[in-house]
């Protein structure tokens, strides 16, 4: 009778046991599974940017080149409400730039380096798209909204720059005419070689434009038949509002350049998750574990 009931709350216990490593593996699993699962839905194609470095690091890095009163930052919009929130074009936030109410020379900008190829490949099937929001508040400028730029250099020319070519969203609504810009929705912008006007700040001795209209990449090319401009590299990629745009608080996400072998997607985005923050998961699993350990514990005790 002794040695049958041993052998009983033995085979007890190891049903116990069973349970416990067949649970352990259960909460183990799922513990690790929906950390997995919150990584999974922040990584797509899309390089995500959560913050804008002091200053140029490393090529294909977002710095911030905001100048005097300008602000540049990445914005959770959640809580934000209407379109800026509700119909936000790539996940939960966005690039924020902002300039003072006084101040011509505020500046906020934002950039990166990189070799994205030459002038001829990006007519050759290239494209570069965005998403901008202009917020009314503060609105000094109707037609302030964040302009996208490329950095182009022409290293066998006497005056190849580099220089800034300029396209602004007030000048494209109506090709070449300017229009305000609509407020406070989230408006898509898709350039190519023979769409979108761009200015420029001076190349091949052509003066600064200061935000004259100005022509598609491809109408630059005809315009400087003199010169190599299909050679040109394309050696930077800008987001800007200002100068000369006061009380601005200008949105933009989904900044995408492909061209050549290059193809590039960056969403802004206040925090990924990274799998430390996942930790305390694991924790609430081994607690578990724990809480298991002591209830068969507890439960063998209590059959003895
Ligand atoms: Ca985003």
């Amino acid at each position: 009778m002794f040695l049958f009931l041993v052998a009983q709350k033995d085979g007890f216990a190891k049903k116990i046991e069973f349970l416990g490593i067949f649970q352990m593996k259960k909460i183990l699993l799922l513990a690790g599974l929906i950390p997995m699962a919150l990584y999974a839905t922040v990584s797509s194609a899309a390089t995500t940017v959560s913050s804008f470095d002091a200053a140029y690091t490393a090529d294909y890095q977002w710095y911030d080149k905001s100048a005097v009163g300008g602000t540049a930052s990445v914005e959770n919009l959640t809580g934000q409400g209407g379109n800026l929130e509700n119909n936000a074009p790539l996940g939960s936030g966005a690039a924020k730039l902002t300039t003072g109410p006084t101040e011509n020379h505020d500046k906020g900008e934002v950039g990166i380096n990189g070799n994205f190829g030459t002038v001829r490949d990006f007519l050759n099937g290239g494209i570069l798209s965005y998403s901008y929001y202009k917020s009314s508040v503060n609105n000094g400028s109707p037609e302030a909204a964040a302009s996208i730029k490329f950095d182009i250099e022409d290293p066998n020319a006497v005056n190849g720059g580099p220089a800034t070519f300029v396209f602004e969203p007030y000048w494209n609504i109506v090709t070449g005419v300017s229009t305000p810009v609509p407020m406070d929705t989230w408006t898509d912008i898709v350039i190519d070689g023979t769409s979108g006007i761009f200015w420029h700040t001076g190349i091949y001795g052509e003066d600064h434009m200061h935000g004259d209209p100005g022509k598609t990449l491809a109408d630059w090319v005809d315009f400087f038949s003199g010169e190599d401009f299909l050679s040109a590299d394309i050696i930077g990629i800008s987001m800007g509002v200002g100068t000369w745009n006061k009380g601005q608080t200008a949105y933009f996400d989904d900044v995408r350049f492909s061209s050549g072998d290059k193809a590039l997607e960056y969403d802004f985005e206040v925090s990924v998750v990274p799998l430390p923050a996942a930790l305390p998961l694991y924790g609430a699993g081994l607690a578990v574990l724990g809480f298991i350990g002591w209830r068969r514990k507890t439960r063998t005790a209590s059959e003895a």
